[in-house]
């Protein structure tokens, strides 16, 4: 099973090629996505380590003067009927040394310190003109994941407690998740605004399975308050109606100053590695004494506009557990929530128990491979190797009897959205070496 698997994962990142960077699927994501690039790296590392850090540098050659990642590099040879909304929605200034590619002014989850860390640890196995390689690619990534990390931790710091914020659900890359639901009740839902922009994903996509028009209105309506003074952070929380901290977002940050740390060790800047795992320190510290419910012993997301915990249980609420100075208490509430009936191996993105858990709604119920993938991390950081190899079986298994779709019905296993989709190919080849 797994020669096959391994295979049929290699066609898909071969398919999925364009040139200078991977798309997440052809026909529904036909640009460049920040934190798929990480997932795909850790994947192309077994293939093409090439490609995986030509992928990483197409993004980062994108990134802004003030640190910020985009969550979309568009391409410029995809037309702009071919993806809402596109380049001339965002309306960005070209930066950096693709100038024909506009970006999106929003970020996604910051995993590419991650990557670039398994990348270079993989290198050896390809000999030694890839180690070589791989360490002048650290250098030139280095000091950019950094100006990543102090983007997201100095002017995303709208909470003043070090931890970063989403201004757009998009930003966490799990877009119609639950977590999001009471802050987004605050958004004025304006639906004339879908008769101005046309959805491009109901084209492509089974409308039961995507975000609602109310959603994307919101969405979109979001973007428009952001874009208005030029994607600024600045007082942004006195005028923007969405500011959120989530958990998985910020587990993210933190594992990536850890993986920082690594690199840093790597190319000989010691005194930076130990500012790196102090950070890291400081990050789980806030994500315990901000995100923690101890009544529900697992983790939410805050409302800053609010100050409010999400009453929702998400998968999200189960990332801190990627870092490995959670304390013992948090490790075993993410732990029991985690094999509880509410999630199980693999872990829905939702609830199962919940009312509202949709099997085929995206964020809301269905099974993701990244999230999974994230957790097996988690698991084995805290040893706990049983549990981590359990889950790592049943999502090839999943992967190995559905195919490399986008996400999976959480109680058939079906496959569902994008057949052929980058990430899901790319993590698979990780959890089969
Ligand atoms: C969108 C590309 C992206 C992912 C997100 C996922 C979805 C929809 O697809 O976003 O149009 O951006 O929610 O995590 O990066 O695969």
């Amino acid at each position: 099973m797994s020669a096959e698997l391994w295979n049929s994962a290699a066609v898909v990142l071969e398919t999925n090629w364009s040139g200078d960077h991977m798309v997440p699927s052809r026909r529904l994501y036909p640009h460049q996505w920040s934190w798929d690039t990480a997932f795909i790296a850790i994947g192309l590392a077994y293939v093409n380590p090439g490609r995986a850090w030509r992928d990483l540098r197409s993004l980062f050659e994108a990134q802004w003067p003030d640190g910020r990642v985009p969550h979309i590099v568009f391409d410029p040879a995809t037309a702009e009927a071919d993806y809402f909304p596109g380049p001339a929605f965002w309306g960005v200034p070209a930066y950096g040394a693709r100038p024909a590619n506009g970006s999106t002014g929003i970020v996604q989850p910051p995993l590419h310190a991650v990557a670039a860390w398994k990348v270079y640890r993989r290198a050896s196995a390809h000999g030694a003109a890839c180690v070589q390689e791989a360490r002048a690619e650290l250098e030139w990534l280095y000091p950019r994941l950094v100006a990543q990390q102090d983007y997201l931790t100095t002017r995303r710091n709208l909470g003043g407690a070090g931890l970063a914020s989403i201004v757009h659900p998009w930003e966490s890359g799990l877009d119609n998740s639950p977590a999001w639901d009471a802050a987004m009740a605050g958004v004025p839902a304006d639906l004339s605004l879908l008769t101005t922009y046309r959805r491009r994903d109901l084209d492509v996509a089974d409308a039961a399975h995507r975000p609602t028009d109310r959603d994307y209105s919101r969405y979109v309506g979001l973007v428009l308050s952001y874009r208005a003074e030029s994607y600024s952070d600045t007082d942004l929380l006195s005028r923007h109606d969405f500011a959120v901290e989530c958990p998985s977002f910020n587990a993210i940050l933190g594992a990536a100053e850890l993986a920082l740390a690594q690199i840093a060790g790597v190319l000989g800047r010691t005194a930076e590695a130990a500012v790196h795992r102090e950070r890291a320190h400081r990050i789980t510290d806030a994500i315990v004494a901000r995100l923690w419910d101890p009544r529900s012993r697992t983790f939410h997301a805050r409302d800053l506009r609010t100050g409010t915990l999400s009453p929702a249980r998400c998968v999200s609420g189960l990332m801190p557990l990627l870092l490995p100075d959670l304390p013992a208490e948090q490790v075993e509430g993410v732990l029991a929530e985690a094999r509880s009936a509410r999630f199980g191996f693999p872990a829905p993105s939702y609830d199962r128990t919940a009312a509202d858990f949709d099997t085929m709604r995206y964020w809301r119920g269905p099974v993701w491979i990244n999230v999974n993938w994230l957790l097996r991390r988690g698991l084995l950081v805290h040893g706990l190797r049983d549990e981590a190899e359990e889950l790592r079986a049943a999502m090839v298994r999943l992967v190995h009897q559905h195919g490399h779709f986008e996400y999976f019905h959480p109680a058939t296993g079906e496959g569902l959205g994008a057949p052929t989709f980058s990430w899901t190919a790319a993590l698979a080849l990780d959890l089969l070496a």
